[in-house]
């Protein structure tokens, strides 16, 4: 049996507004392709509009995969970490943020593993008790970076240090380029 591989989805503008058919759920495809081209079957979990249903579902949804993905999206709310949000900070989406923070819960819950990426390791460090920098140009003294990148924003333009003796390591390296699309 394939295992299956959960990935949140981001939503884009729908097609049929006058059927309520506002959002459309989706995931990068080079995501699925590359979970389908490791032996993955990926599924894509929709986000409830309703926090209020975001606890159970998680719950639910998490005795059904064997792994769990948190791609990219949008800012985190800085309530969630007990700020006030900057003006520099980008617009939440608090469904998001309740279903993730679920997620996370839910899936340590069963010891199911969790791949954080982009949003999503913001997201899990939050579920964890972590703080994030809401704007690293107007927060951070030693700013020097460009992370938001204004070259072709697959190209690599910075460099990542990656733990030595890691899996990622045994796949990348230790030094390697990446490219930068957050603040
Ligand atoms: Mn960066």
């Amino acid at each position: 049996m394939l295992p299956i591989i959960a990935v949140v989805a981001d939503a884009l503008p729908g097609t049929a507004p006058a059927l309520n058919q506002r959002y459309a759920p989706y995931a990068p495809a080079p995501l699925t392709a590359a979970l389908q081209a490791a032996g993955g079957l990926p599924i894509i979990l929709p986000v409830p509009k309703d926090p209020e249903q975001a606890a159970v579902l998680a719950t639910a949804y998490a005795s059904t995969f064997a792994g769990l993905i948190l791609p990219g999206g949008p800012d985190v709310a800085p309530g969630r970490y007990g700020e006030e949000p900057l003006a520099a900070c980008g617009a939440a989406d608090p469904a998001r943020d309740a279903f993730e923070l679920a997620l996370v819960a839910a899936a340590q819950a069963a010891h199911r593993p969790v791949l954080a990426i982009c949003r999503g390791l913001q997201v899990y460090n939050v579920a964890l008790g972590g703080t994030l920098y809401q704007d690293l140009p107007t927060q951070d003294p030693d700013y020097r970076l460009r992370h938001r990148q204004s070259s072709d924003e697959a190209a690599p333009s910075h460099r990542v240090a990656i733990a030595a003796g890691s899996r990622t390591a045994g796949l990348v390296g230790t030094d390697c380029l990446v490219n930068s699309r957050h603040h």
